[in-house]
């Protein structure tokens, strides 16, 4: 028996319960993935125990020579992966990320544009219910109405006459490449700083899979539990110029003490991500995407853009008549988690939706390849088309059960 089965049984009881779930079941969500045990060893570690309010060497504790030690790796080797001048490795999240960006950069009331999160942006580029949207004047773009692509001569137009102090680039439910260089000659004609938010494509960048923003923006946000694939939490990068301001802005501006056990946990994470199977790993992440995506409209269903560059793609379910809300709940069902989504310009309310978000990051860190992800796509067309039927509901789940223990997640 081990320390937590003895000291909280109930809380061991229901890790080992979703420990299971994540075994048995298919996971398509986008911005899942699974870290590595020796992430995960980290992030369990005694760094926990340690405050470090301030930064490697400037702390406000003592006894902070170790934990030092280990930020300093994560700054350097995140600095390595992305080719950046400064990083800052401390923010919990990517929003709180994204609020460090704003705090550093803009007033309250300063005019921000970003991408509206019903057409595949984020809450925290400029919803009107998140601090982004309360705080700062939020002016959203959307996507081009035929196409589904984000449309650069609209983006410019709107940049031209609501000039915004900070353009957000980034996405979290948009499969194309986003063109860094386009955004930053509108901010640059418009006189606004650059944030390019890559939370969700952060490991493609880093293994040269998609453009990289870096020489474009002023700010870089990201996450790094995404394709990343490391713990759960935030990072900026940014030029020179601005590095002292973001730290300030993250400590003591929006955060107290680092999460010490993370930050080592985020080093170990760029160290994976440097070694050169990292590269095969984002490269089989877009085919595993791509061949979903062809099987999908080869079985007649929609795919917004009508395909993808990356990591992600949405299906538009309503040529089958069925509701993002329903489409989720039919797949849990059967054992394969997705997210519902909006597509662009979504008839449906965001707790409905008319789609479905489907993402390869985590089923390729299973080691899945094209003939199992071309198999999962069956089987999910299987289960929307019969979800009425038990039998076969029953049977789809026997197949995604068998394929699930056929490629563990920890071996
Ligand atoms: N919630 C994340 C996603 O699913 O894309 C974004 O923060």
């Amino acid at each position: 028996m081990n320390q937590l089965q003895k000291t909280d049984p109930e809380i061991y009881t229901i890790i080992e319960q979703e420990k299971k779930r994540q075994q048995k079941q298919i996971n398509l969500i986008a911005s899942e993935n699974y870290a590595s045990k020796a992430i995960l060893e980290a992030t369990g570690s005694v760094l926990t125990n340690k405050y470090a309010e301030g930064y490697p060497g400037k702390r406000y504790y003592a006894g902070c020579e170790h934990v030092d030690s280990a930020e300093q790796l994560a700054i350097e080797r995140c600095k390595k992966l992305f080719s950046v001048h400064h990083a800052n490795v401390q923010p919990h999240s990517g929003s709180q990320a994204n609020m460090g960006v704003m705090f550093a950069a803009l007033k309250p009331g300063d005019t921000i544009l970003g991408m509206s999160l019903a057409e595949g942006g984020h809450l925290t580029h400029g919803h009107p219910i998140n601090f982004s949207g309360v705080f700062y004047n939020n002016v959203q773009y959307k996507v081009h109405p035929e196409t589904n692509m984000l449309d650069y001569d609209e983006i410019e137009k709107i940049a031209l006459e609501c000039k915004p102090k900070l353009i957000i680039a980034g996405a979290s439910a948009y499969s194309r490449i986003i063109d860094f260089e386009k955004f930053a000659y509108i901010a640059k004609k418009v006189k606004a700083l650059l944030l390019a938010d890559i939370a969700h494509i952060a490991g493609l960048i880093a293994a040269n899979m998609h453009p990289t923003p870096v020489g474009h923006a002023d700010f870089i946000t990201s996450t790094t539990h995404k394709t990343l694939r490391g713990p759960r939490g935030g990072l900026i990068m940014c030029r020179k110029e601005w590095a002292e301001k973001i730290d300030k802005a993250i400590m003591p501006g929006i955060q107290g003490g680092p999460f010490m056990n993370v930050i080592a946990a985020k080093a170990v994470c760029f160290k994976e991500a440097l070694q050169p199977n990292f590269k095969e790993y984002q490269q089989q992440i877009i085919k595993n995407a791509k061949v979903m995506a062809q099987e999908f409209i080869a079985l007649g269903y929609d795919i917004v853009t009508g395909g993808t560059d990356n990591h992600l793609f949405i299906v538009d379910l309503r040529t089958k008549n069925i509701n993002g809300r329903l489409a989720e709940q039919i797949l849990e069902k059967v054992g394969i988690t997705v997210s519902r989504s909006c597509i662009p310009f979504d008839p449906q309310k965001p707790w409905i939706t008319s789609g479905i978000r489907i993402g390869t990051p985590a089923i390729t860190t299973r080691g899945m390849q094209e003939e199992q992800a071309k198999e999962i796509v069956r089987l999910i067309d299987e289960a929307l088309q019969s979800h009425d039927n038990e039998k076969t509901l029953h049977s789809v789940t026997l197949k995604i059960t068998k394929l699930a223990k056929k490629h563990p997640i920890y071996c």
